[in-house]
């Protein structure tokens, strides 16, 4: 059983710093950094993180086919796992796209992207001159000297094709979701992706990246997991809302919600059953509760997302009783 802690570098890069030592320190096997241009660059951030740390894994959760080339990408990776004495992981899905839309970018043919970029990857890692010829990525006799380099693949998925394409091709999945609801179907469709490939199921590690908000006092909790719950049920596809049963209608009220700025209202529409539903949010026990349901789900990696608690600092302490418990 893995635990990870999710990092968005939206706070100055020191600071993401100081908080993934902490991570290294309660326990943790991997920490994530989110990569979004309108937050401080995933890469840079890495690199610092791997200077502030011993042996933590350092994964990019998770880069794109589109903004950025698979070249720079392997590059980054290699270089990453250089300095940081083989701690890189790679995580990369679709991207996100709202930030595409707002530089024109389309998110053309995501699952032949995604393949292509699995693919072109480990044949960039190996360190001999490769070339590629896919849908999406193309490139001839590219060497990159400073390989091999032995770096974890993990696939961003939660559409079914997207996590069957995980089952068959990554060595981890990364899947936004904080409930057993979510995973049932998604580890099944994992199961699909393995058996058409032959592989072994527990090949392939199965994380949760959740919204994780724990504080002993719950309306604090929930007033921090609030706005990142508010995001993710405006983006949430109408199939996530309906298993959830959460009406197309809520989620478009929170919408425009956000789309105005209207952030203090947000608690008057984000729901308890909301943030029951899209985070683990609550006092150490239940979260710690929520945590082995999703095991229960097969669920072998929990990433601790944004925004982790009321008080930052206190979650920490109490995330590293749940991963002594979980390791124990
Ligand atoms: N996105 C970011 O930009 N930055 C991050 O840091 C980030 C972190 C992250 C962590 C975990 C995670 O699960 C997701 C994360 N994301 C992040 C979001 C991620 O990049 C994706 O947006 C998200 O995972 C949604 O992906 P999805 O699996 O739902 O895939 C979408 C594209 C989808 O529609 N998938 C369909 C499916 O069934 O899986 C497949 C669609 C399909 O078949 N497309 C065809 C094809 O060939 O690709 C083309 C169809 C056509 O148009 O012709």
């Amino acid at each position: 059983m893995n635990f990870g802690i999710e990092l968005v570098p939206n706070e100055p890069v020191l600071k993401v710093c100081y908080y993934a030592k902490k991570a290294e320190e309660i326990g943790a096997d991997f920490v994530w950094i989110t990569d979004h241009f309108n937050n401080r660059d995933a890469y840079v951030t890495l690199t610092s993180v791997s200077m502030s740390t011993n042996n933590i894994k350092i994964g990019v959760g998770v880069t794109n086919p589109y903004t950025r080339h698979i070249t720079n990408t392997a590059s980054a990776l290699l270089t990453l796992n250089e300095i940081s004495g083989g701690r890189a992981v790679l995580g990369v899905g679709p991207g996100d796209t709202v930030t595409f839309e707002s530089v024109g970018l389309s998110r053309n043919k995501p699952l032949s992207a995604v393949r292509d970029t699995v693919h072109s990857a480990r044949m960039l890692f190996s360190g001999r001159q490769v070339s590629y010829s896919g849908s999406h990525i193309n490139f001839s006799n590219i060497r990159l000297p400073y390989g091999p380099g032995e770096i974890p693949i993990y696939i961003g998925a939660q559409g079914p094709k997207m996590l069957e394409m995980a089952g068959e091709i990554g060595d981890g999945v990364l899947i936004n979701g904080s409930h057993p609801l979510d995973f049932d179907f998604a580890v099944s469709q994992i199961k699909k992706g393995t058996e058409n490939a032959s592989r072994q199921f527990d090949e392939v590690d199965i994380g949760a990246y959740t919204c994780f908000s724990i504080d002993p006092d719950y309306e604090k909790a929930a007033n921090a997991a609030i706005p990142v719950v508010a995001f993710i049920v405006s983006g949430a596809p109408d199939s996530v809302l309906e298993k959830h049963n959460i009406s197309a209608n809520e989620s478009e009220i929170i919408s425009n919600m956000i789309k105005e700025g209207r952030f203090s209202e947000l608690k008057d529409v984000v729901t308890e059953k909301m943030i029951d539903r899209f985070s683990i949010t609550g006092d150490p026990e239940s979260c710690e509760k929520r945590i082995y349901d999703l095991i229960d789900s097969g669920v072998t990696q929990i990433v601790a997302g944004s925004p982790l608690g009321a008080n930052k600092e206190k979650s920490f302490n109490y995330i590293q009783s749940i991963i002594k418990n979980l390791k124990d």
